[in-house]
């Protein structure tokens, strides 16, 4: 999907991929060359208002890993769709306004020192629209971001309590809480899909506006895993049938806890599961697919600049004739509104939340010799 609701009409960029690469590769370089001259600048002290630089620093690695992604994928849609959560998630952190153009005024004269003024043309004009875009940004940044929907039901009157222990870090409250509810194997699908994802949403949006802070966001996530590691799924479930999944977030990876869930509704499903959590590496990961020769991957990508590397990872395995039969899925946040690049990798399936992904697998085995 090339266009967002803020730009529905795109200019139609075109990064040649050799081009796309010569930037990646210049990251290192370039990301040096910017922290240098944004640390220089006499606006710094008035865009970060007292705040640490290495914000800014982790910013500045950040913007070229995603950039990266945009243009080696073409992701042109993606850049339109992430720019209004930079500036409100860094505006929310306290950094001012004008940092941005001058910002990206700097890494334009990176991306020419390095790339060559000509050769450059095409990242150029893209920075040029960045900056050109300016205002329209600031105004799409002073609206909050999009709530989820809450599914009307169950669990109407336990969201704010819940929301108030995640904050509390009271995993025992928040399982007291809960538990009630929870008596058939559904309610527990019900649980992770219809209270704790869009209560995580809920945590992040809060983080995204500044109103709270990592440590809390990493406080509320941790409680969310303490809730979901009581429940134990196994107990819910019966002998394990031959079916053997394993279950795992990408490279570099940090955020888990989507495919934690996913990995718990295919327990649930009586699906054999191996679950490798963060960050797992390529290397290690193809090993125990031929160790374990599972019937299906699934790889959750929450990061859009963690997608190159999962696509890396799918090459890899398709690349291993002794796999042959093997189902990968690709999903989680990163995916969504992408789901064209990810099928056209060598992907076989993806879908926007673990219950549709584990009737997704159940499909395949039904098809399946
Ligand atoms: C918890 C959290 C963290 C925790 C993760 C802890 C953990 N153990 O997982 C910590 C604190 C480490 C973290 C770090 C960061 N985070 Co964070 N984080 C979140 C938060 C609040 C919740 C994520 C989550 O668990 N969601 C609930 C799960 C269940 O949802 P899900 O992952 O989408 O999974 C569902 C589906 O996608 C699907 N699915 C998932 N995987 C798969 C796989 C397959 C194959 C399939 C088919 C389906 C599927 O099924 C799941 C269940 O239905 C989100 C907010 C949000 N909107 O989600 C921000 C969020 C994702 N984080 C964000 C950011 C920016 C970061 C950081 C860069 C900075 C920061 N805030 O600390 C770092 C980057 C870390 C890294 N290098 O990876 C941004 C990303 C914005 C963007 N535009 O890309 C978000 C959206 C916050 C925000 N609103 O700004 N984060």
């Amino acid at each position: 999907m090339n266009s967002s609701p803020l730009f529905p009409e795109l200019p139609s960029f075109c990064v040649p991929p050799a081009l796309a690469r010569q930037f990646q590769a210049a990251g290192p370089a370039m990301v040096a060359v910017v922290n240098s001259r944004v640390q220089a600048h006499p606006g710094l002290p008035g865009w970060l208002g007292g705040r640490s630089y290495r914000m800014l620093e982790l910013n500045h690695e950040n913007h070229h890993a995603f950039m990266s992604t945009v243009f080696v994928f073409s992701q042109y849609g993606l850049l339109a769709r992430t720019l209004p959560w930079v500036y409100r998630s860094y505006m929310g952190q306290g950094l001012a306004r004008d940092y941005f153009p001058a910002a990206l005024r700097i890494w334009m004269d990176a991306v020419r020192e390095h790339l060559g003024d000509q050769t450059a043309t095409p990242i150029l004009e893209v920075y040029d629209w960045m900056i050109r875009s300016h205002e329209r940004l600031l105004d799409a940044a002073a609206t909050p971001p999009q709530e989820p929907a809450p599914v009307a039901g169950t669990w109407d009157d336990l969201r704010a309590p819940v929301l108030e222990a995640l904050f509390q870090g009271d995993a025992r409250r928040a399982l007291e809480l809960v538990s009630p509810k929870v008596r058939v194997p559904e309610d527990l699908v019900s649980l992770y899909i219809d209270l704790l994802q869009p209560l995580l949403v809920q945590v992040g949006n809060l983080w995204e506006a500044g109103r709270i802070s990592v440590a809390q966001e990493h406080l509320a996530s941790a409680v969310v895993g303490r809730v979901m590691a009581g429940f134990a799924t196994f107990r819910f479930t019966t002998a394990r049938q031959a079916r053997r999944a394993i279950v795992t977030s990408a490279p570099s990876e940090l955020h888990e806890i989507g495919a934690w869930m996913l990995a718990d509704l295919l327990e649930l499903g009586g699906w054999h599961v191996r679950y490798l959590g963060a960050n797992v590496p390529e290397n290690a990961l193809l090993d125990m697919i031929e160790e374990f020769r599972p019937e299906l991957v699934a790889i959750s990508v929450t990061m859009p600049y963690h997608l190159e590397r999962a696509l890396e990872l799918v090459r890899l395995a398709r690349a291993n004739p002794g796999l042959s039969g093997l189902r990968i899925m690709v999903g989680g946040m990163a995916t969504r509104n992408m789901e064209d690049l990810v099928l056209s990798q060598g992907v076989d399936g993806t879908a926007t939340e673990a219950a549709e992904a584990v009737a997704l697998a159940e499909a395949w085995m039904e098809q399946a010799p």
